[in-house]
């Protein structure tokens, strides 16, 4: 699915900005052939939860109601006109003029309809339900009740079954675009590059919707120079003197495709994309044929009153904070973040392991965990997951959307699932397979495996190029105790490199929550201290293990989570504040990063 830009042939409108807003009220029904019988206020793209001071808003299960009034001048009219959200979470029920028109499951991936049929002169009313219940056949996961009050009212409740809140609303920019009926539908780019002789082969693949007489394709480099030309809908361009796209020197190319009608350019579109090449190979990841070290962050969408909504301002100066650190990558943990975050870092060169949203993929520990040091055990967590189905949708549209992007380098396919469980090499095989199947640029796929386990526990490990850990030694576990927390970590990441030598190993998760501002001279636990020497003593294992190629820490800035006993105004693993403060450890971990090279620090 392209994304919506202008060109000669396409024009978009934006409809961000305030939207009748109303919590659906389960005695009444909503007509929607009705004006929303609301008027208040509701900012667009954002979470709703933190836009209101009514804490029925905030934590409001169930369903909720979205409503804007829009024109489309009469000059437009003629165009395709196609509705997009740029996700909505976390299921959509979409009305224009009191007429279903999409409906979409899945809280953070694109979609769109042609809105043509339903179009009127002058104002138009958009009308979206939405949903924000999670359960056990969506994902993320949440256990899902229902009850009744005193008054007869019912009562939902979504329990996240993973570590942050569960934010919702329409979280990114729904735009209309246009485009001639005969249009440009699709673009795969996949270059092959010679690293030797400086040259790369691009296939291209172009999808259209209705006729052309000629597609013709445009390879232009960043000074806007045309480098190379073809035309066809399936064609390969050479590019001599290739620029590579790097970590954090990046280089973009633009595709641009005409399609061609009676000698005129019909429908154009720009597509960027980069050449680099991705390997893994005996223990290492190779980047453009050199080994690669990944430094950065596990992060949220996460901000101050936007909740998880796209906030350009934070992402570049999230972006900027790391490249000052000396950091080169980061995971959308738990999610699949904005196209707009996926845009600037192919920009920025910085490296992305791009995520399902498939997390809280486990049961409730309701057995004796010792017995993983013994093996794999049967705590019920694939007889109770229907999340297959979710899980398919989820790796299709993400494979789709973000196919072209030169920094997404690794899919992964899941966050913690209990991969210690029996059936979980059965639930995952095909998934991978699918993925494998699915992505045109064959990147190498993982899934993040959690602290329970480990090699003699988990049963998915044969099914990823790279081992992806979590790992809190000094915090979940030997808590306060780092000499006995860094014996744990080097016994488990040897562990792991005499199972799978072939295997590149590296951690997407390690951290300590800590209050910034709390300091200590006994190097307690949530102090500033504490943060720094846990970082120290884990570089120290990394440094000593051939394999471990990459370590990006929990968490980039501390975030908002459900209540729990555990978390004071959320999870505090962060090394900036949620306000993007500098705990004391940044510190450290900016000399370390700014010493280590992206390419050849373990060669
Ligand atoms: C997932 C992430 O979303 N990993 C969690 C992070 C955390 O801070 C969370 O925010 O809690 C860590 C999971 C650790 C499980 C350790 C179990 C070990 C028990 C012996």
């Amino acid at each position: 699915m392209l994304y919506p830009i202008a060109t000669d042939s396409r024009v978009v409108i934006d409809l961000s900005g305030i939207w009748n807003f109303m919590l659906e009220d389960d005695k009444q029904e909503v007509d929607v052939k009705q004006p929303l019988p609301t008027t208040d206020s509701m900012a667009v793209p954002a979470s709703f939860n933190d836009q209101s001071v009514a804490p029925e808003v905030r934590m409001h299960t169930g369903y909720v109601w979205y409503e804007k009034e829009f024109t489309v001048a009469k000059a437009l009219r003629g165009e395709r006109l196609v509705l997009r959200f740029g996700s909505a979470t976390h299921e959509a029920w979409v009305y224009l003029n009191g007429e279903l028109l999409v409906h979409h499951k899945g809280g953070f991936t694109p979609f769109e309809a042609e809105m043509n049929d339903l179009l009127q002169d002058g104002t138009n009313r958009l009308t979206v339900r939405l949903s924000n219940i999670l359960d056990y056949t969506t994902l993320p996961v949440g256990n899902y009740t229902e009850k009744e009050d005193e008054d007869g009212n019912l009562v939902r409740n979504v329990d996240e079954n993973f570590d942050f809140f569960n934010y919702a609303g329409l979280h990114r920019p729904v735009r209309i675009y246009t485009t001639p009926k005969d249009h440009i539908e699709d673009i795969v780019i996949v270059p092959e590059v010679d690293l030797e002789k400086k040259k790369a082969d691009v296939a291209l693949s172009v999808k259209t919707g209705g006729e052309f007489d000629e597609v013709r394709i445009t390879v232009l480099d960043e000074d806007g120079k045309e480098v190379a030309r073809t035309s066809g809908t399936e064609t390969t361009v050479t590019i001599d003197h290739v620029n590579l796209w790097q970590p954090l020197n990046s280089y973009l190319y633009t595709a641009k495709v005409e399609g061609i009608k009676n000698g005129e350019t019909a429908d154009v579109y720009n597509e960027p994309f980069g050449v680099r090449k991705v390997e893994v190979k005996e223990g290492k990841f190779l980047f453009n044929g050199e080994p690669f070290y990944f430094k950065g962050f596990g992060k949220h969408e996460d901000t101050f009153v936007r909740g998880r909504g796209l906030d350009e301002a934070y992402n570049v100066l999230d972006l900027n904070l790391m490249k000052d650190m000396g950091a080169n990558s980061l995971r959308t943990s738990h999610y699949p973040y904005s196209e707009e975050m996926m845009r600037l870092c192919d920009r920025e060169g910085i490296v992305v392991i791009d995520e399902t949203p498939a997390v809280g993929l486990m049961a409730s520990f309701n057995f004796d965990l010792s017995m993983l040091e013994r093996g794999a055990v049967d705590d019920g967590t694939w007889d109770k997951m229907d999340t297959t189905e979710a899980h398919e949708q989820v790796i299709r549209e993400l494979i789709d959307r973000d196919k072209n992007h030169a920094c997404v380098v690794m899919w992964s396919i899941a966050n913690e699932p209990a991969s210690y469980s029996k059936g979980a090499y059965e639930y995952f095989k095909p998934l991978f397979d699918l993925a494998r199947e699915l992505d045109p640029q064959n990147r190498p796929l993982t899934f993040v495996n959690i602290m329970l386990a480990k090699p003699k526990a988990d049963l998915c490990a044969d099914l990823v190029d790279v081992i992806a850990l979590n790992r809190y030694y000094g915090w979940y576990v030997n808590t306060g105790d780092l000499k006995e927390g860094e014996k744990g970590t080097r016994a488990e990441l040897l562990e792991w490199q005499e199972k799978y030598p072939e295997k590149p190993m590296m951690y997407t998760e390690y951290g300590a929550d800590t209050v910034a501002g709390m300091h200590s001279m006994y190097h307690e636990p949530f102090s500033e201290e504490y943060q720094e020497d846990y970082y120290r003593m884990n570089s120290k294992v990394f440094d000593e293990i051939p394999n471990f190629i990459g370590e990006q820490l929990w968490n980039f800035a501390d975030f908002q989570t459900k209540f729990g006993i555990m978390r004071v105004q959320g999870n505090k693993k962060g090394i900036f504040t949620r306000a993007r403060e500098p705990k004391m450890t940044v510190r450290y971990l900016s000399e370390r990063w700014n010493s280590i090279p992206d390419l050849g620090y373990k060669k």
